[in-house]
């Protein structure tokens, strides 16, 4: 049996296969590297074996439809039988697995994933969704106003949940854990969530408006079901997982307790493998995985903040997640029933960029600010002022804003004018 039938540049991909995008670097050249890549994320290994029989070969083999050598370009259409439905980990041991160790290749990235809308249906997806959450806090038309508690760790639960609300009543949305932060000494999960949901009663009293505290839950896989429900048990309704350190089958395992929390995804870690543009795997990548297994809302990045990724990535991104098609306009994927994913923009933001943010990035997203809220001169209420004011000047296209309402954006602006962007 010739492995160079892996190889079919006439290929055209039927409706159900998952077509990965890889860019390869080989001593082999792209053609050879791609039919090794083909064989060992599939039914093949590096020698002919008596035990895979043509029968098997033509059912299974995947496919090398498309070359472009000068981008080295390679993409590998793989029948859907070669996966289980509803396995991210399973997906991933095949497309994103051994051929990153193959000594015949110098550098790989995953760049994209085309997924089959047979594949997108055996998930469940975001609970929530963009319209789901807009609906929990009644706000529609606009972007939602975030906040990280900062410092990352170090406040009691006391100070946190006070924090919480000096800023809720201050224009703030959504306040947020820090990655970080889970159960610590100083200030430990439930005795947090408890006086969190005291001051968030309170401050949606005073403000007549609907508020929402992300609780990080990450942790061994027992022990972040316990911590959910314990905030659904004390009227929470968003948890937080770091998506990349809890992993994918365990957002899954948590979408399906079927708690109807919502399922904020912080990314960090993610760059260990998504920022060299020569191997790895794309944040793109993740990001679609991420909407199969229940994510509502997601961390995407700014742009314009202190975090790497160009303004067609994020774009890119966020058009995966919140639409029925990726960018990629060939090879459409049909979304169906799951639904979008909101944006998160989070990162070195403060006021003045907010502008230039909702240009790149438009209406849908939830813009977070730690360091830019809480580092305003006059503290973290002025700041959380700051930061909404900066919002309600760009949605509702204030020309001259007025120095006395929007005293405190003003203030942001002064203190951080000599910021190096
Ligand atoms: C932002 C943040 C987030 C990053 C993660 C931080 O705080 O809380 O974790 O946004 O990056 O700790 O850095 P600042 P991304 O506003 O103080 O920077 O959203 O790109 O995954
Ligand atoms: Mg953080």
């Amino acid at each position: 049996m010739q492995k160079k039938s892996f190889l079919n540049l006439h290929y055209k991909p039927n409706k159900n296969d998952i077509i990965a995008t890889y860019r390869i670097e080989s001593k082999l050249g792209l053609e050879k590297a791609a039919i090794e890549i083909a064989a060992e994320s599939s039914i093949g290994t590096w020698t002919k074996i008596s035990t895979l029989k043509q029968k098997t070969f033509d059912k299974l083999a995947p496919q090398i439809f498309f070359i472009d050598k000068k981008k080295k370009i390679v993409k590998i259409a793989y029948p859907i039988e070669l996966f289980e439905l509803g396995n991210i980990p399973q997906l991933l041991s095949a497309l994103a697995g051994n051929i990153f160790s193959m000594k015949i290749i110098d550098n790989l990235r995953l760049e994209d994933l085309s997924l089959s809308t047979k594949y997108i249906n055996s998930f469940e997806g975001p609970y929530y969704g963009i319209n789901g959450v807009r609906k929990l806090l009644d706000i529609q038309h606009r972007p939602l106003i975030g906040s990280i508690i900062k410092p990352k760790v170090g406040l009691s639960a006391k100070e946190h949940a006070q924090l919480a609300y000096d800023i809720w009543t201050n224009g703030i949305d959504v306040v947020k854990d820090d990655e970080n932060l889970t159960s610590m000494p100083f200030n430990k999960f439930k005795d947090r969530v408890i006086k969190v949901m005291k001051q968030k009663k309170k401050a949606e009293h005073i403000t007549g408006c609907k508020k929402l505290h992300v609780f990080n839950i990450t942790a061994p896989m027992d022990i972040m079901l316990e911590r959910a429900k314990f905030v659904k048990t004390h009227g929470g309704k968003c948890v937080m997982v770091d998506l990349v350190s809890v992993g994918l089958d365990n957002v899954q395992v948590l979408r399906k307790q079927k708690l109807n929390l919502i399922i904020h995804g912080h990314r960090a870690g993610h760059s260990m493998f998504s920022r060299n543009p020569k191997h790895g795997m794309s944040m793109l990548v993740i990001a679609k995985l991420a909407r199969l297994a229940g994510i509502d809302q997601l961390h995407t990045g700014t742009v314009v903040g202190k975090m790497d990724g160009s303004a067609q990535e994020v774009i890119e991104i966020n058009q995966a997640i919140k639409e029925d098609a990726g960018i990629n306009k060939v090879l459409r994927e049909n979304w169906g029933k799951i639904k979008p994913v909101f944006p998160i923009a989070s990162g070195g933001l403060y006021p003045e960029l907010t502008k230039k943010l909702i240009s790149i990035l438009g209406n849908d997203l939830i813009i977070n600010y730690g360091g830019g809220l809480h580092g305003h001169p006059h503290g973290s209420k002025s700041g959380a002022r700051a930061c909404y004011q900066a919002m309600q000047i760009v949605i509702e296209k204030i020309k001259n804003p007025d120095k006395n309402y929007f005293k405190e954006y003003y203030e942001a602006l002064e203190h951080w004018k000599n910021k190096k962007k």
